[in-house]
């Protein structure tokens, strides 16, 4: 991988690998330990007030100098509040997700914060350049969680063409074969949740942990396509009730309430049958667990001798 580029100068990273920003999974001890190791760590602060939020990034800045960020997941209640602390701490970059953060965006200028918006398609990714911001996450819905319609495949080279500024690809990547696809399709760097989910680090409850490693390719289903918020999770008992809802014709409050509180029973309890396993297609070729610094060595490593390999060549 060549190492240093645009995205990593903007970032001031080592490498061009991010961290998903998941709720409940992506707390202060794992975004440190990414940032730690040359990459970009990132806080969910999914549905969490302000307060939780506050304590992820003294995690963070006790652990680390190094620059770190804050995924804000715009569909949470407490969004004006994360914004504001975000602001106030001086949080070197932000990811935001789950819709348009347009409105906040001359603020975090304002203080020098930089702005990373996924995008699921590629009129919100123009939208976005005009406003200002200084990359772009583009995300396939292999991804896990909320998801768009487009395949990272296809989204890549589109939102690549559309826009001036650097493109982070996302969905679907676990491994240094994921990279090189990404960077072929023109993207600068990757953005990874489910693989450092089987982190060492990763504080999320072993049995979630190993639900990903034991999942096989078609284990990450997508439900809620009904209710305008497709989400990707691992197949259980809870996907299948919501499915039955969604087949019986159920409301859009019914379906939502029995989602409501179910990422915490997963991610914290362990829950993995009865709570939401959010998780991306890369299931199927993620089998260990290792320590952060190994995925990212590791990464790094994989990405380079497939570079080498292909060289000029294109025939094996
Ligand atoms: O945000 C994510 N992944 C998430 S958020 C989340 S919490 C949640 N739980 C249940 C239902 C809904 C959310 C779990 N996983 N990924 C980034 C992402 N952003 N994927 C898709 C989008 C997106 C979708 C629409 C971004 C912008 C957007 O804009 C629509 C508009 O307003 O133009």
């Amino acid at each position: 991988m060549s190492r240093k580029n645009q995205l990593t100068a903007i970032l001031g990273i080592d490498f061009p690998i991010i961290q998903g920003g998941m709720a409940w999974v992506a707390t202060g001890e794992l975004a440190a330990e990414v940032s730690k190791a040359g990459g970009l760590g990132v806080i969910g602060a999914g549905n969490a007030p302000a307060d939780l939020v506050r304590q992820e990034i003294i995690k963070v800045k006790q652990r680390t100098d190094k620059p770190y960020a804050v995924n804000i997941m715009l569909l949470s209640p407490f969004v004006d509040e994360i914004v504001e602390l975000v602001i106030e701490e001086r949080v070197p970059v932000v990811t935001t997700g789950a819709g348009n953060p347009g409105k906040y965006i001359a603020a975090f200028k304002e203080v020098g914060t930089r702005v990373i918006p996924v995008v699921p398609s590629v009129a919100l990714a123009r939208r976005m350049e005009k406003l200002g911001v200084d990359c772009l996450i583009a995300e396939g819905n292999e991804a896990g969680g909320h998801i768009g319609e487009l395949t990272t495949m296809v989204l890549i080279p589109q939102i690549v063409d559309a826009v001036k500024i650097p493109v982070i690809a996302a969905g679907g990547i676990a491994d240094g074969r994921g990279i090189v696809a990404a960077l072929a399709l023109g993207a600068q760097g990757v953005q990874l949740g489910t693989r450092f989910v089987c982190s060492e680090e990763c504080t999320a409850h072993p049995n979630f942990k190993e639900a990903i490693i034991k999942a096989k390719d078609r284990d990450a289903v997508v439900t809620g396509r009904s209710t305008g918020h497709p989400v990707r999770n691992l197949r259980n008992k809870l996907t299948r009730e919501i499915e039955r809802l969604e087949k019986s014709g159920a409301s859009k409050e019914e379906i939502e309430e029995l989602g409501a509180g179910r990422l915490r029973l997963a991610v914290i309890e362990g829950n993995v049958n009865e709570g939401s396993v959010m998780a991306g297609q890369s299931t199927g070729i993620i089998n260990n667990i290792k320590t952060v610094k190994e995925i990212i060595t590791d990464l790094v490593e994989e990405t380079e001798q497939i570079i080498n390999r292909l060289g000029g060549e294109y025939n094996g």
